[in-house]
């Protein structure tokens, strides 16, 4: 599908029906999966709703490995609830790509075989229960910030299942926030946890963005089609004005020298993270990408047995109902 994909998007398109596809864009139209489209719009919508799902799918990893650690029962409890909140945005997210026709199988096979992305942010361990603190405030921060503007994407169901999505988000956030209050205000060791945790997690967060607008390829055209409403840029200072003022309320430095006020601009002026970094990370080279990708490799091996009973019982009853007939 993604090769046909690929090879469709040679093909020269009607100017007539480019010309009217976007006038309906301009105008705020919602394209539904039934209207005709250009495939590049098709094929850039499959490549990002599905990395968006595997990230779901993967973001599973490094707050499951917490779960059996959890301090409390009912930390226990609202952390497992959350990944499975995760489990649960990466289903609506792949149904949605498989109103554009690609095929849940393949796009599962794309990312065990390094050719689909998911997001560099879980590529990094989660080494102290201050992490949990940290993802949910950092990274479900980042996460809303990115995907509440997707809510308005052009493409219907992707922006319904935005919808949904952003607002469990807005819960786990919260559980992140609340973990970091008490971190920051337990004893000398658990302060230090959530400093600790803050420095390891804010330049990979500032990095959920993408690269910077002058070296993102696709904003431009996901921007004229409305797939994104934003650039990664904006976005990324939008995340850093709001942040700020939580670190300070948790009394946490952000571990930026450079980070400060510019009453001019009225924004916050901070320092980008290292992009070689993060171009590493993407390309399979970060800390963790062989960890996670063998444990997703495993659980598609593991539920074999499962797929395999499923098919089964379809097979069964389908030829008990021509038996029937
Ligand atoms: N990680 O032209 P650009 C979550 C790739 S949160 C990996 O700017 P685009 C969660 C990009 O794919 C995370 N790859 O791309 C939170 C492209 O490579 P390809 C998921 C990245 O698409 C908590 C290349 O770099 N959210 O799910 O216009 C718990 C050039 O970039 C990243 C979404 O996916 C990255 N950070 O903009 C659990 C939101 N950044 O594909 C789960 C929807 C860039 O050409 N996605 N790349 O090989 C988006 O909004 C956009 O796709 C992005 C990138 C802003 C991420």
């Amino acid at each position: 599908m993604y090769a046909q994909l690929i090879k469709s998007e040679a093909t020269v398109e009607n100017p007539k029906k480019l010309r009217e596809f976007q006038a309906r864009i301009d105008a705020g139209e919602k394209i539904e999966p039934k209207d005709w489209m250009p495939e590049g719009y098709r094929k850039t919508l499959i490549r990002q709703i599905s990395q968006h799902a595997h990230s779901e799918i993967v973001g599973q990893l490094p707050e499951g490995n917490w779960i059996t650690r959890a301090p409390t029962l009912q930390r226990k409890v609202i952390l497992l609830a959350k990944v499975q909140d995760e489990a649960g945005h990466g289903l609506y997210l792949y149904c949605a790509a498989e109103t554009l026709g690609a095929s849940r199988d393949e796009l599962n096979q794309m990312l065990l075989d390094g050719r689909m992305k998911y997001s560099s942010i879980f590529n990094y361990p989660t080494l102290t229960w201050a992490d949990m603190g940290t993802v949910g405030w950092l990274v479900d921060g980042a996460a809303i910030m990115n995907q509440v503007p997707l809510q308005r994407t052009s493409y219907g169901p992707y922006a319904r299942a935005m919808i949904r999505i952003c607002k469990e988000e807005s819960f786990h956030q919260r559980q992140g926030f609340d973990i970091m209050m008490k971190m920051a205000n337990g004893t000398l060791e658990q302060k230090r946890m959530a400093q600790d945790a803050l420095n390891r997690f804010w330049y990979p967060s500032l990095m959920m963005f993408g690269p910077s607008d002058s070296d993102s390829q696709h904003s431009a055209q996901s921007m004229a089609w409305k797939i994104k409403i934003n650039t990664n840029d904006e976005l990324r200072q939008k995340f850093v004005d709001q942040t700020v003022p939580q670190a300070e309320y948790l009394g946490l430095t952000i571990p930026d020298e450079n980070l400060k006020w510019n009453e001019k601009k009225k924004r916050y002026d901070f320092t980008d993270p290292d992009w070689s970094e993060f171009y590493d990370v993407i390309n399979g080279n970060g800390p963790c990408n062989v960890e996670r990708l063998n444990a997703r490799k495993k659980a598609w091996e593991n539920g074999k047995w499962v797929r395999d009973g499923l098919l089964a019982h379809v097979q069964k009853t389908t030829s008990k109902t021509v038996t029937v007939e």
